[in-house]
């Protein structure tokens, strides 16, 4: 782990699903472990087989742990399929694949909610004991799920993404229990942080990873009224989704599929963007400052490197003082 000389201070990064986790991995391999607080996009979580099931908290648990399986980017590595097999046998619902060594976070998450303990300090009790220093949180302790619009009707998220292999057109989203749900204490802690560095968006879908934590009543806000740059990673390379469904969401959405049109999505809480060198030539049509490098991991040194690419730019990036009207929304 390197500690970067030039600056320290606290980072906050947001992620959900297999790109996001890639870069959360490379800013806790250069940051030191008490400046990285990552929140995990909880929206994908739902009750299957009578566990309660977090994937995204899941994906980023095993990748910091160094225990994830680097082919699928979920679940574990060094598994094994007995459990799925013997349901299969007797009928259950195979669908969705929980592996041996997987299913016990699923067994331990799931009794010990059930006792009432919260989800935050389940996840950060896991973390510990599988040696993760760095600060993971959930988006907040109250249940969030998403739930995907298509024109036959409205979908679960995992029924979406993985019963149905994100084929269904899909017309829109809703985040069900987002407004009563309360963002975790230490997510907004985080941002008010006066040694607070930079926000980074992990290159996640915006609109499946990301916008379920912007949905949580208070982030938004939180976020607009932070003074140090907001940096987004895009998720779109040349036209196209690294990996997932997010450049055919975005077709059916009506959205361009460019780097470009991702920053304009998030025009309202971004500073800088980084794009992928071969988006460098539309600089133009961004709306913030943008930086262009190789943003593909594939390695541990891409995401490393890609980390420390993503500090520079924040740390280059000067942020005007935003100024926050009586009514609370920026200017
Ligand atoms: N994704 C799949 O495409 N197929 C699966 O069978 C599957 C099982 C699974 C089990 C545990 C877990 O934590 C994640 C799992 N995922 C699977 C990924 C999951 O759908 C996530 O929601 C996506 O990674 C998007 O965040």
């Amino acid at each position: 782990m390197t500690i970067d000389p030039a600056r320290s201070g606290t980072v906050v990064a947001l992620s959900g699903g297999v790109g996001g986790t890639k870069l959360a991995l490379g800013l806790s391999r250069v940051l030191p472990p008490g400046l990285l607080t990552i929140v995990a996009n909880t929206g994908d979580d739902f009750e299957h087989l009578g566990f309660f099931i977090s994937p995204d908290l899941d994906t980023l648990t095993y990748a910091l742990a160094g225990v994830d399986n680097l082919q699928t980017g979920w679940g574990r590595r060094d598994e094994t399929w007995s459990f799925m097999t013997a349901l299969g046998e007797i009928g259950g619902e195979t669908w969705f694949k929980l592996g041996d060594r997987d299913l016990a976070m699923h067994v331990e998450r799931t009794r010990r909610l059930k006792s009432g303990e919260p989800l935050s300090a389940i996840t950060a009790d896991i973390a510990r004991r599988l040696g993760i220093e760095v600060t993971l949180l959930p988006m907040t302790d109250n249940p969030v799920r998403t739930k995907v619009a298509t024109p036959d009707g409205v979908l679960d998220f995992q029924d979406y993404f993985v019963r149905r292999q994100s084929i269904p057109v899909v017309t829109g989203f809703a985040f069900d229990g987002a407004a009563a749900a309360v963002p975790v204490p230490g997510f907004l802690a985080a941002l008010k942080n006066p040694q607070l560095r930079a926000v980074v968006i992990c290159p996640s879908n915006p609109f499946i990873s990301i916008d379920p934590i912007l949905a949580v009543p208070g982030v938004r806000a939180a976020l607009a009224a932070v003074d140090v740059p907001v940096v987004a990673v895009s998720p779109i390379i040349a036209g196209r989704a690294v990996k997932g469904p997010t450049a055919k969401m975005m077709r059916e959405l009506g959205l361009a599929v460019s780097a470009p049109a991702v920053a304009e999505y998030y025009r309202d809480i971004i500073t800088g963007f980084m794009v992928h060198e071969e988006d460098a030539d539309a600089t133009a049509a961004f709306c913030v400052p943008v930086q262009a490098t190789n943003i593909l991991m594939r390695s541990l040194e891409d995401r490393e490197r890609l980390a420390r690419a993503v500090l520079e730019f924040a740390d280059c990036l000067t942020v005007k003082p935003r100024r926050i009207n009586v009514g609370g929304s920026v200017q």
